[in-house]
């Protein structure tokens, strides 16, 4: 399997995030993906590349497919948020921009502020996901890595590709930050299948929390079908999305699905989940997938709730690869950090090829 990684991921290195009052140590650190990169070598798993090594990267196509999943007043306020910040005061220099108000129901969306924290809420849907001096960088060159990735399973060069980058991405929205996520990595994949030719793209996420960045990018449309597995919104993190009753709008009626489990659930019934998942994936005649892969279902999560163990990530792999589809892993997220690497590079074993 192709590994397409992001060399600049620790150009973002949150200090503090938000939680129950206090400002507490971030759960999304560059040591994930170094523990996930480091693995991958020990097993031989690979060729391991980066966007330097492929074609494109940052042509007009990139530019193209960033400007259509996103918004472009929010990719011009991403692009200068950290110098806005710093102009501020030049001691910000050394602190970590977060968000701390935000517009709900009944404020108006269309008028962008001037004000900087103002537009920090008018991006935004939490204070756990900290903005710093390289997170532009480091997501933007992340982008880049799952497009190149999707690419290189479109030009049928090989039939699976992992972009391995962080910051993740399935919690950002075409305008909005959070859960750690900036831009949305699995979408772009998603967009750039389609641009390549592949009538019908699945999304098939499988990390503990809700995909709800990827599911509001594509709940209008039926090209697209979007499909979560996830804890129960109901008590756990995104909150306010990922109900069994969010099937799309408009023409995309029917093309998402959501497959929410008490916390608690352990890999017997998740993995009936995925096989109800992989059931709508075949229905839907999909060409190729796209897999958020997060691994903090693992048992031994610091943040979430299922109870899955290292071994069940061989499963997973070898069940997503019944769907014998051209497939783009994007990476989510996993917080325990030493054995993400094991569970990430279990499901990629298992997958093969
Ligand atoms: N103190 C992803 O897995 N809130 N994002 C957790 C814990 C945010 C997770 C609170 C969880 C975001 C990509
Ligand atoms: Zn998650």
């Amino acid at each position: 399997m192709l590994i397409v990684h992001n060399p600049d991921h620790a150009l973002h290195a949150g200090r503090h995030e938000m939680f129950r009052g206090r400002l507490v140590p971030c759960h999304e650190v560059p040591q994930r993906l170094d523990h996930v990169l480091a693995e991958l070598k020990h097993r031989g798993i690979g060729p391991l590349v980066t966007p330097a090594d492929l074609p494109g990267g940052d042509d007009a196509a990139f530019e193209s497919v960033l400007q259509r999943i996103h918004a472009p007043r929010y990719l011009r306020f991403l692009e200068r948020a950290w110098a806005d910040w710093v102009a501020l005061a030049p001691a910000n220099a050394e602190l970590d921009a977060l968000p701390s108000v935000w517009p709900v129901r009944g404020f108006r969306a269309d008028v962008e502020p001037a004000n900087f924290a103002a537009r920090m809420g008018l991006y935004s849907f939490d204070a756990g996901t900290p903005l710093t001096a390289g997170s532009w960088a480091a997501a933007r060159a992340g982008a880049q890595t799952a497009v190149l990735a999707a690419r290189a399973v479109a030009a049928a060069s090989t039939r699976s590709t992992f972009a391995l980058t962080r910051p993740p991405g399935h919690h950002a929205g075409a305008d909005f930050f959070g859960g750690y996520c900036f831009l949305n990595n699995a979408a772009l994949a998603a967009q750039t299948l389609r641009d390549a030719g592949f009538e019908r793209v699945a999304v098939l996420d499988v990390d503990y929390h809700h995909g709800n960045g990827t599911q509001s990018i594509f709940e209008d449309r039926a090209d697209v079908l979007t499909v979560s597995i996830h804890g129960d919104p109901r008590t756990e993190y995104p909150f306010f999305l990922g109900h069994a009753d969010e099937r799309g709008h408009g023409a995309g009626e029917g093309f998402n699905l959501n497959l929410p489990l008490p916390r608690g659930t352990g890999f017997e019934r998740w993995r009936e989940a995925l096989q109800q998942a992989l059931a709508a994936v075949r229905i839907f005649g999909a060409q190729a997938l796209v897999v958020p892969l997060g691994v903090d279902t693992f048992e031994g999560d610091p943040i979430s709730g299922f109870t899955l163990k290292s071994a069940d990530y061989l499963a997973i792999g070898a069940d997503l690869a019944t769907l014998a589809l051209p497939t783009v892993f994007t990476f989510e997220g996993g917080y325990a950090v030493a054995e993400v690497g094991i569970n990430v590079a279990n499901v990629l074993e298992g997958f093969g090829g």
